[in-house]
């Protein structure tokens, strides 16, 4: 009987903490922009695991990052700085980690001379889920120029693309 328990028990807990997903559509912050796609997110033990696929870039490096606010009017700027709970310095969050990156700082995705760009980068720390990590409601900005990892956010210049990160399916 003990045992039937701990084992309802375990798979009560099991589901609470399972992986939930989400999804930002990026779109263009102009009409005259034609960027656009697709990044899902999926919260794993090791992290939050981003995947991006977009097209109509100029070729070359852009900066990729998830900024303060779940808005993309005024050409992007609505969505305010980069997301950065911690007040650290600008970084490359997956090597710097949470206390030398922003959490919002996934450096750059090459786009290839047809425009299209794909990613695949793994977050440490940062969620879908409620508190103070988390990403959900927040956006996703796809910037002119790459992102040179400068002082304070990466002299990445105007917001090409943005899109708001809503959550598609978990808890
Ligand atoms: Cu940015």
């Amino acid at each position: 009987m003990k045992g039937i328990i701990v084992a309802a028990l375990s798979l009560t807990l099991a589901t609470v903490a399972a992986a939930d997903s989400g999804v930002a559509l990026v779109k263009g912050t102009t009409p005259e922009s034609k960027v656009s796609g697709t990044v899902t997110f999926h919260d794993m033990k090791g992290g939050l695991h981003v995947s991006v696929q977009l097209t109509g870039l100029t070729p070359g490096d852009h900066a990729f990052h998830i900024h303060e606010f779940g808005s993309c009017e005024d050409v992007g700027k609505a969505a305010g700085s980069h997301y950065n709970p911690l007040s650290s310095p600008h970084g490359f969050l997956p090597k710097d980690g949470m206390h030398k990156a922003h959490s919002g700082d996934m450096g750059n995705i090459l786009a290839a001379a047809d425009g299209s760009a794909s990613l695949e980068v793994m977050l440490p720390r940062v969620t879908l889920a409620e508190g103070k990590y988390t990403v959900a409601g927040r956006a996703v900005i796809v910037h002119e120029k790459k992102d040179d990892f400068s002082q304070p956010v990466g002299n990445a210049g105007g917001r090409v693309g943005c899109g708001i990160i809503v959550i598609t399916g978990g808890k």
